[in-house]
């Protein structure tokens, strides 16, 4: 039953058992052995809260302001590819379940439901981004971006760490083919070599600091740069005048070996404050994120919001709709509680004196012993869809 999934790792547990292994082979994949997989959910564990006492907090205020947007609380629905794999209405279930908590989704260009299906249904005053992968024919980038803002969507997210796909032998061997998926028209695929391979021909690997001009030059959306991983990427950012970046390896999919992005955010927040840039620049992250004590600690190092992918796809996949809004909503408790323990009521006094950070550089080899691969929940409940 779903309401016997008390964490983010049972929905994933009974997505593995219950999904179609080609969705399930696409959805939980990542590159070469799966290092940096495991690696962006455990740095989380080697961070360590420091609570303050006697603080009121007696209400616990989740909101804070995305790009502008006011949100109910510090995360969002980050891009994911070929919704439709997991659940036949796809991704505008996302749009539905972030309405109802109210947070941010952000559209993929890889989306299974169209980018007009999934704008119009957005309800009220609901607020959407759009990540784009940038194709080789500009034009077609053009119109993706001018379309978006046209159409209301308040930020672009250019992922910027794909040149080439990642190897993901687990979707290779179980030879997904892809029906059903929203691929940019005109593309050819090519269906033997697993799901990713089949959708990322159009993607151009030229790409470069030389273009971001002319993206600042074709849209006013803000833009982020989504898969930055190192401190000197993100000076450059500042200097290339785009407002944001994401900290992120693509949830472990592209380059194997690739360092969370929570620990990256540890190095890259103390440099940003050194000169004075922090305000300059938004820095969001992504990556492994499982309980809301992830959240509280991506906060208290400096984070805008962090972005969660995975995790609505196994709720969405298992329950629908109804799944992914439970995913939110127990994110939204565990957030809440653990506030409290900490001692801190609003997002914007969380800071990183809550934090022992000092393991958080020590990388051992260990695997994190409640979730990914090393679920061991019985007896596992079958979800009634
Ligand atoms: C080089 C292109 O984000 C995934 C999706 C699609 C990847 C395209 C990468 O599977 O991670």
């Amino acid at each position: 039953l779903l309401s016997e999934c008390f964490n983010l790792h049972d929905f994933e547990a009974i997505a593995r058992r219950t999904m179609k292994k080609g969705a399930w082979g696409y959805y939980s994949s990542a590159a070469d052995d799966e290092i940096t997989l495991r690696e962006n959910h455990s740095a989380y564990h080697r961070i360590w809260f420091r609570p303050q006492i006697l603080v009121d907090v007696a209400n616990i205020d989740l909101s804070t302001t995305m790009l502008g947007t006011k949100v109910d609380a510090p995360f969002y629905v980050t891009a994911t590819a070929l919704g439709k794999l997991g659940h036949p209405e796809g991704e505008v279930l996302l749009t539905r379940a972030a309405r109802s908590h109210n947070i941010i989704q952000m559209i993929p260009t890889l989306a299974s439901c169209s980018f007009d299906e999934l704008v119009d249904a957005r309800q009220g005053d609901q607020v959407q981004w759009l990540q784009l992968y940038v194709n080789k024919d500009r034009d077609i980038t053009k119109r993706i971006v001018q379309t978006a803002e046209r159409r209301g969507c308040k930020g672009l997210f250019i992922t910027v760490d794909a040149p080439q796909l990642g190897r993901r032998e687990k979707d290779m061997r179980l030879k997904f083919t892809d029906s059903g998926s929203n691929v940019q028209k005109g593309t050819k695929t090519d269906n033997t070599q697993g799901a990713a391979r089949a959708i990322s021909s159009f993607i151009d690997p030229s790409l470069s600091w030389a273009d971001i001009p002319w993206f600042q030059s074709i849209t006013k959306m803000p833009i982020i740069l989504k898969g930055v991983q190192r401190v000197e990427d993100v000076l450059r950012a500042v200097e290339a005048g785009v407002q944001g970046v994401v900290l992120s390896n693509h949830g472990g999919r592209q380059l194997d070996f690739a360092r969370s992005g929570i620990e990256i955010l540890a190095e890259t927040m103390p440099v940003l404050r050194q000169h004075g840039l922090d305000k300059k620049i938004d820095v969001f992250v992504d990556g492994g994120v499982r309980r809301g004590t992830d959240i509280i600690k991506a906060m208290c190092l400096g984070a805008k919001g962090v972005g969660i992918g995975r995790p609505f796809l196994y709720a969405m996949s298992t329950y629908g709709q109804a799944g992914v809004e439970r995913v939110m909503q127990l994110l939204k408790d565990e957030m809440e509680m653990n506030m409290r323990l900490i001692g801190c009521a609003k997002i914007e006094d969380l800071h990183p004196g809550l934090l022992d950070t000092r393991g958080l550089f020590v990388h051992s080899n260990s695997t994190p012993v409640d979730s990914l691969s090393h679920i061991t929940y019985d007896p596992l409940v079958v979800p009634s869809q």
